[in-house]
């Protein structure tokens, strides 16, 4: 069977970390596109280039235009401006809306069965956008956002409580921004629950520390955002969809009265496949996690009403 189609629209250090990981998993071929000539040919060759050391069988191009992106089966999109220090994400929603809109409708065209997983902040209301322009099915249009959270809740549980990462089991629910929720009562180190095994006070710290996760990497980098993190999340979402998996991971999805949420993009477990969204898991939160989760899901709407679609 020959391989999936996967195009990557923006090459820069997240864009750049998808291709990277899909061609060395072989999962798929890969089209990187972004506007800064030269860059996505030079990141591709140059990928191609270490195809002998790490014997992957799979195939890059980069372009700046989208004609090579035809019949793609899923389109990640990077593009966009990142954070700087003393940003939030909402600040980048006026650049990156003119962008984004422009992408989608490139892609959509030509690819009108693709699945697109958006990476561009601001998150949820950029996958509201993205599903509104392409016209595409919502269980299509897939936002990243709670792969990464959970991933950065999970290392930050296994330093605490001094296990591998990979024994963690986190959930974040939620917007990607400030109000995301953490759900320790859905989180567990080697099966058992974290709220049995850490006080109430450490998992509130560790809470605040995953929700402010992005800000201390832009911080410690001051001229751009985290991307290793955010690059493997995107692939293990593509992955769950070009395997057909059904792998339950947190999604940024238009919900429709799940959660008691309607009408917005917002952070929930869904399981994952070729036709995109297979199910929304709808999890017995707590009181407080519920409670947080609509306030979450209020500010994306709140910042979705600024953008004039
Ligand atoms: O959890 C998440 N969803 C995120 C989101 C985690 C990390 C980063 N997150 C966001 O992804 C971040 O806030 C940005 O909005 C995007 C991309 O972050 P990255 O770190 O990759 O930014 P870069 O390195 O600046 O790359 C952006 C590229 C750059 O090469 C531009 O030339 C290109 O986007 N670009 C375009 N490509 C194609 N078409 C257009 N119009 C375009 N405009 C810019």
């Amino acid at each position: 069977m020959s391989k999936p189609k996967v195009t990557v629209v923006g090459a820069g250090f997240v864009g750049a970390g998808v291709a990277q990981r899909l061609l060395e998993k072989e999962l798929a071929n890969v089209v990187l596109v972004d506007v800064v000539e030269g860059l996505p040919q030079g990141k591709a060759l140059d990928m191609m280039e270490s195809a002998p050391i790490e014997g992957f069988n799979t195939a890059i191009i980069g372009t700046n235009s989208y004609d090579a992106t035809k019949d793609s089966d899923i389109v990640v999109i990077t593009a966009g401006l990142a954070r700087k220090p003393g940003m939030t994400r909402d600040d980048l929603q006026a650049k990156n809306t003119e962008i984004v809109g422009g992408i989608v409708k490139e892609v959509a065209s030509r690819s009108p069965k693709a699945i697109l997983i958006i990476v561009t902040n601001p998150l949820d209301v950029m996958s509201y956008l993205a599903w509104k322009k392409s016209g595409f099915d919502h269980k299509r249009v897939i936002g990243m956002a709670g792969v990464l959270d959970s991933a950065r809740y999970a290392y930050f549980l296994s330093l605490e409580l001094k296990i591998q990462p990979k024994e963690i089991e986190a959930v974040v629910l939620g917007g990607h921004g400030d109000l995301m929720v953490p759900a320790p009562e859905f989180s567990k180190a080697n099966g058992k629950p974290i709220t049995e095994l850490l006080s109430k006070e450490k998992i509130d710290a560790i809470n605040k520390r995953t929700q402010d996760g992005g800000i201390e990497i832009v911080n410690l980098l001051k001229t751009g955002s985290a991307y290793y993190a955010p690059s493997s999340s995107a692939v293990a979402m593509a992955e769950a969809i070009i395997r057909d998996s059904g792998r339950v991971l947190p999604c940024c999805v238009y919900l429709k009265g799940e959660y008691g949420i309607k009408d917005t993009y917002c952070g929930v477990p869904v399981s994952l496949g070729r036709e995109g969204i297979k199910k929304v898991i709808e999890l017995k939160l707590s009181g407080e996690s519920q409670t947080a989760l609509k306030r979450s899901a209020e500010h994306v709407r709140e910042q979705i009403q600024k953008l004039l679609l």
